[in-house]
């Protein structure tokens, strides 16, 4: 039972079958250090699509393998094709995050190795997708939400359904697996309160095992 004084962070709510939401989970405070470590040797970059469009939010990645796009298409790729060597470690704060919400959720061999690092502007937004280039989809993806605040669209199995919208804060954190691993999803653009650091810019994690 949650009341005035029970500490939300130990909580998690499942906001649909197999979609789960840890509410203050961490903060952009707790974790700076270790973005910047990735994103000083990894800066985020636009990709190009397979269709030679630029990508409107920019990316990096650290972890064994890394999520490309091209246009010759998607990957995981084991190098950053900016600088052709290894992306760099995920830092342990990362890793322990995605496992410790994950088990929550009861996935007890989840292991990430990859993590791919989304940086949106103000007024950016990302289209209704799956994430289906992962070899096991027994394992669930874990997303961790940094700076400002954003709209997030669950769309379910058609991207044409009505999408149910969910607020995501800083330090919020959500897992995806199971039922749910393969459904469509979006996010708005970046709203509400500018954040104390990122001020109107907002970063997602997605842990991955692949
Ligand atoms: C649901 N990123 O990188 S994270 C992505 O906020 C992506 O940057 C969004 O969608 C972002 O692919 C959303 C939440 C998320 C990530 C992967 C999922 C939700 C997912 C995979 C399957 C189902
Ligand atoms: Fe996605």
């Amino acid at each position: 039972m949650s009341d005035l004084f029970t500490d939300s962070a130990n909580e998690i709510e499942e906001i649909q079958q197999d979609v789960y939401i840890l509410r203050s989970f961490t903060s952009y405070d707790s974790l700076i250090a270790d973005v910047k470590a990735v994103t000083t040797v990894a800066p985020f970059r636009f990709m190009y699509t397979p269709g030679g469009k630029k990508l409107n939010i920019s990316m990096t990645n650290c972890g064994d393998l890394g999520w490309v796009s091209e246009p010759s298409g998607y990957r995981y790729a084991a190098k950053d094709p900016t600088s052709n060597e290894p992306w760099p470690t995920m830092p342990h704060s990362f890793k322990r995050l995605a496992i410790k919400a994950a088990n929550k959720a009861l996935f007890n061999d989840f292991n990430p190795n990859a993590c791919l690092i989304n940086h949106y502007k103000q007024g950016r937004e990302l289209t209704a997708h799956q994430d289906k280039n992962e070899p096991d989809l027994s394992q669930p993806i874990v997303s961790v939400s940094l700076g400002m605040s954003a709209r997030f669209q669950i769309y379910g199995d058609s991207r044409n359904n009505k999408a149910l919208e969910i607020e995501l804060y800083d330090g919020d954190v959500m897992v995806w697996g199971r039922s749910a691993r393969l459904i469509y999803h979006g996010v708005k653009t970046n709203r509400g309160i500018p954040h104390p650091i990122l001020g109107d810019h907002r970063i997602n994690l997605t842990m991955r095992m692949v």
